[in-house]
């Protein structure tokens, strides 16, 4: 079995890479991958860099090239909800891209011919973060992550997006990595925790509370491998 553990900045999968020590270090289309021996299991890990499209060259790479069979994403998001606060986790039930739009077209926004707006993760590992959820005495939101090219710190922007796809929190990698592995039929699963509000005070919260969010985040998804390998 060969786990791919994906995020977009260095931080979110630092604390997976300090967690296992050693690992090889290959350089393949611009990114460096990162691969292990972990438990029985074969890892792969990379950051993408930040947005769409090189999370779905990532995530492409890693299932084509890498051979990656499971895909899990760790990361940090803005909350849409307001019952979300800093640090708390979100694992996406399903997700959407908030910024695709042909509504001139009189299409849905997030719809494009032979698309769909939604994507639904892996039902079988949100059981998996369920079990974990309840080993760790952790509550764990799920729910539906909306994913744009935008750094969201914008009230209105925010509340148009959790209206417009009932989004519980935002980012900008989600969906198009659940694009990637819907149409490799790799199941995956997104968790994110909170690092900010979205609002105008986003950037200040991000830079704070980035480190310590996608700690949160990391230490949950390497609980979920341990049961995934078990
Ligand atoms: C994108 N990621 C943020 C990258 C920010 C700054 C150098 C997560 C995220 C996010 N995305 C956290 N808060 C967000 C927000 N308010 N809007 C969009 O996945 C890079």
């Amino acid at each position: 079995m060969k786990i791919a553990i994906m995020g977009a900045m260095p931080e979110e999968i630092a604390p997976i890479l300090e967690k296992l020590g050693e690992y090889k270090t290959t350089e393949y289309a611009g990114n460096k991958y990162y691969e292990a021996r972990y438990k029985g299991a074969d890892l792969v890990i990379a950051y993408s860099k930040i947005g769409k499209v090189f999370s779905t060259l990532t995530a492409s790479s890693m299932i084509q090239h890498f051979g990656a069979q499971k895909l899990l994403f760790s990361g940090v998001a803005g909350a849409i909800s307001p019952s979300l606060k800093v640090g708390d986790l979100i694992v996406a039930t399903k997700l959407s891209q908030h910024d695709l739009d042909i509504t001139a077209f009189g299409h849905a926004f997030g719809y494009v011919p032979e698309g769909s707006v939604y994507i639904d993760t892996d039902k079988d590992l949100i059981t998996i973060s369920k079990e974990v959820a309840s080993e760790m005495g952790k509550s764990v939101k799920e729910g539906i992550i909306a994913t744009g090219d935008q750094f969201v710190a914008n009230e209105d922007r925010k509340n148009w997006i959790g209206d417009t796809f009932k989004a519980d929190a935002l980012e900008m990698e989600g969906a198009s990595v659940a694009v990637v592995c819907n149409a490799l039929d790799i199941p995956f699963f997104i968790l994110r925790s909170i690092s900010d509000a979205a609002d105008m005070d986003a950037s200040f919260s991000f830079d704070e509370f980035l480190e310590t969010s996608a700690v949160e985040s990391a230490e949950f998804v390497m609980k979920m491998v341990d049961k995934i390998v078990d």
